[in-house]
């Protein structure tokens, strides 16, 4: 084969690639935002018997679980696409597309106020993160209550 006719079949390939990686199918769209919003329960949950004084405050626990909190929370929504609320086992209810500003605005409001819990952590101000702690809760369960199927 002659060289040229290699890379033209390279180049191809490649495209091709390109645009499975672009196009990801419904169920792959289900599976990140499940993927992520587990990962924010995982890195977040445990902190809740520090803020009821369960367990000691350690702030290089809190630091770490918040820092990571602060990246996990801006990736949910990109796998909330149009199309996907009937996909697979998804807890999404419709509201999320047909009332998708309330619903854009709900994960804004976590994304900012984990921002804040992250800088309580990196302060060590225990008391603060306990408080912040909270009001982070309030946005899970606000988003849930209006947009997750029980
Ligand atoms: C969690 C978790 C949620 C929220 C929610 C807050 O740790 O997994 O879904 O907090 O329970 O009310």
């Amino acid at each position: 084969m002659k060289s040229l006719t290699k890379i033209a079949i390279a180049v191809g390939a490649v495209a091709i690639a390109t645009t499975a990686l672009a196009q990801p199918r419904p169920e792959q769209f289900v599976k990140q935002r499940q993927s992520a919003l587990a990962l924010i329960g995982w890195y977040f949950g445990p902190m809740g018997a520090v803020a009821k004084g369960e367990a000691p405050f350690n702030k290089e626990d809190a630091v770490r679980r918040t820092t990571n909190l602060v990246a996990l929370s801006k990736m949910p929504w990109e796998g909330f696409v149009a199309g996907t609320d009937n996909v697979g086992n998804t807890k999404a209810k419709p509201e999320i597309w047909t009332q998708n500003a309330k619903f854009k605005e709900a994960g804004a409001k976590m994304e900012a106020e984990l921002v804040k819990l992250a800088a309580a952590a990196n302060a060590g101000n225990e008391a603060e993160f306990k408080k912040q702690f909270g009001v982070v809760g309030g946005t899970c369960k606000a988003c849930h209550d209006d947009f997750r199927k029980q």
